[in-house]
């Protein structure tokens, strides 16, 4: 790189991280070197690499050319000191809980998180002796009252995932740090575009860049970023072994998405601060929850800690589920679709959807009502999206 990366703007990060031109032809574009081996020029090299006394690529599962620059990327914009490239946001989750849990740990996380996210640690990590407790971590009293001392990791989604809630980020690493916990936050909702948690204290960031980083619903993918180089050097082992690597076709459709990050998320959240407002005021609307409404619990604190409120905004209706099924049922321009972060506006319905796996109880304890439906704006004119709603609202 010619420029130091820590004095650039975000956004002439998100085009420029990973950006080096490629020394052997000029290729601006990044080359994708879809390849599984990479050859060694003697026994003896062969052997340096392996055992870590020369730099250089090995076998695709433990690293590639394309999938480094988008690794290189990624931990530029989240301030991080290094980052793996995860076949999907899942796999990211899955290979940093293997790395960092053992028999008899106790996770605390948010209540309200992605479904899976919560139901792979109570239903299967259980099975391998870790406990876990989820609380809504927007309350800081809940998150002390919920720790352990074989508490090793605090697991935070902010934005969570359906309920908007916004946690504080740098008192959650307080607790943790104080219990000698690890902090790992799922910056999904917000992206590096509007959050950066290792500002705040967070030792691991995790994306499913599915969403915001990607950019437009063709790819599923994710990635963990480590705030120090220690960390960095305990979750890439784990990564290499349970093969939880990108394809370099994938890492190289992702570079591609991530160098727009910045304008589409502009541009969404222009769309969503518009439509947000225009619900709220709606007639056969109850509730309305978008970080840029005043009328959010955490609204001064989601200011302080994000750049901006994003493009996800939750809502139920007056009469509940019935009406929020009969206005699904009637989206013609917006997907009913689940995901989110695409530049296409996506609607879907947590509790039969993305929520569903999770029990009931456990599902409206965390905030998320089965009338609750969860709007993913786009980059279209706000006008077409606002013009869908109003024509679905009427049929609900
Ligand atoms: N973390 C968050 C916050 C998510 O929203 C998702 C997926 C994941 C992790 C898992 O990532 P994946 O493996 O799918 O890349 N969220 C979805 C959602 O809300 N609708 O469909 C998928």
């Amino acid at each position: 790189m010619t420029y130091d990366s820590k004095h650039l703007g975000r956004s002439t990060l998100t085009i420029h991280a990973g950006s080096e031109i490629d020394p052997t032809t000029g290729a601006v574009a990044p080359p994708i070197y879809q390849t599984s081996t990479f050859a060694f020029a003697s026994c003896e090299q062969g052997a340096a690499r392996f055992a870590g006394q020369e730099d250089g690529f090995i076998y695709t599962r433990m690293g590639n050319p394309t999938t480094a620059r988008l690794e290189a990327a990624v931990a530029a914009l989240e301030g991080g000191a290094g980052a793996l490239a995860t076949s999907s946001g899942m796999s990211a989750l899955c290979t940093v809980l293997v790395a960092l849990l053992g028999q008899g740990d106790h996770v605390v996380g948010s209540s309200s998180v992605y479904g899976p996210s919560r139901v792979v640690i109570e239903r299967d990590f259980s099975r391998f002796g870790v406990t876990s407790t989820f609380v809504e971590t927007a309350d800081l009293a809940a998150v002390k009252a919920a720790v352990r001392p074989e508490t090793r990791l605090v697991l935070v989604e902010t934005p969570a995932n359906p309920t908007m809630a916004i946690t504080d980020l740098a008192a959650v690493a307080a607790i943790a740090h104080a219990n000698g916990a690890t902090l790992l936050v799922d910056n999904t909702f917000a992206s590096p575009a509007l959050q950066r948690p290792i500002e705040w204290g967070a030792d691991v960031v995790m994306h499913s860049m599915t969403k915001f980083i990607n950019g437009h619903s063709d790819i599923v993918a994710g990635m963990v970023v480590s705030a120090t180089e220690a960390m960095h050097r305990r979750i890439r082992p784990v990564h290499a072994y349970l093969g939880a690597c990108m394809d370099p076709h994938q890492a190289w459709l992702t570079l591609r998405g991530l160098r727009t990050l910045a304008m589409r998320v502009r541009t969404s959240q222009a769309g969503a601060l518009t439509v947000a407002p225009w619900l709220e005021q709606h007639p056969k609307v109850e509730w309305v929850r978008y970080p840029g409404l005043p009328s959010h619990p955490q609204y001064e604190l989601g200011h302080r800690q994000m750049d901006g409120p994003g493009s996800l905004i939750s809502f139920e209706l007056r009469g509940g589920l019935e009406a929020g099924v009969r206005m699904l049922n009637h989206v013609k321009l917006m997907t009913l679709a689940v995901s989110l972060g695409g530049v296409e506006s996506l609607i879907q319905h947590p509790a039969s959807m993305t929520h569903a796996a999770m029990p009931r109880p456990d599902r409206l304890a965390a905030g998320i009502s089965d009338g609750l439906v969860r709007l993913s704006v786009g980059c279209e004119d706000v006008e077409d999206v606002i013009a869908d709603l109003s024509q679905a609202l009427d049929q609900a």
